[in-house]
């Protein structure tokens, strides 16, 4: 496994963590998000990943997002896979956008997470992106939309992006 922070570009002024977060339901998730990683550094997002299971590990889980949260990280991402509880959970310990990543890890190939994820009850929301990998890209993808909307920069960016996939990039 490679190592599991990553820091890939400024942080935001004064903020002491990185701008994004992606938090993972256990270690054997880490493959799909990893075509994150290009892309939020191509967007000049810092980033750190972090494993914390909202069933197995809910304190370690409570740590990880407050001193996100008070350190200045802007969006949070969680993939999980099975039942997977961990982007709701997160989205009931924070106010900041969470987008969620279904991972295809169980027998159900990925509707079980995907249903898990995006069945969120009015007031807590999670914004659930496609299952797996692409669904990971997408997550990074909006990330920066969001963080775009105050941070001219990171908008310039995803602009030089979407040209690049109208030329026929990927
Ligand atoms: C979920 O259960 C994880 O997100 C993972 O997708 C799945 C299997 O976890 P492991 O048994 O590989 O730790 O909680």
């Amino acid at each position: 496994m490679p190592s599991p922070k990553k820091s890939t570009g400024k942080s935001a002024a004064k903020a002491t963590e990185p701008r994004v977060i992606i938090l993972l339901g256990s270690k054997s998730d880490l493959p799909v998000i990893e075509g994150m990683f290009p892309l939020l550094e191509r967007f000049g997002l810092s980033c750190a990943v972090e494993v914390a299971s909202a069933h197995r590990q809910p304190e370690k889980l409570r740590r990880i997002v407050r001193k996100a949260e008070k350190g200045g990280t802007e969006v949070f991402v969680a993939a999980a896979g099975m039942a997977a509880h961990l982007p709701g959970v997160v989205a009931s310990m924070t106010g900041k956008p969470v987008i969620g990543v279904p991972v295809a890890s169980g027998p159900l190939a990925g509707v079980d997470a995907l249903l898990s994820i995006v069945q969120m009850p009015p007031g807590v929301p999670v914004a659930t992106v496609a299952v797996g990998s692409a669904g990971a890209r997408n997550a990074a993808c909006l990330a920066a939309r969001m963080i775009a909307l105050k941070d001219p920069k990171v908008a310039a960016r995803v602009e030089e992006y979407r040209q690049d996939l109208a030329r026929g990039g990927k």
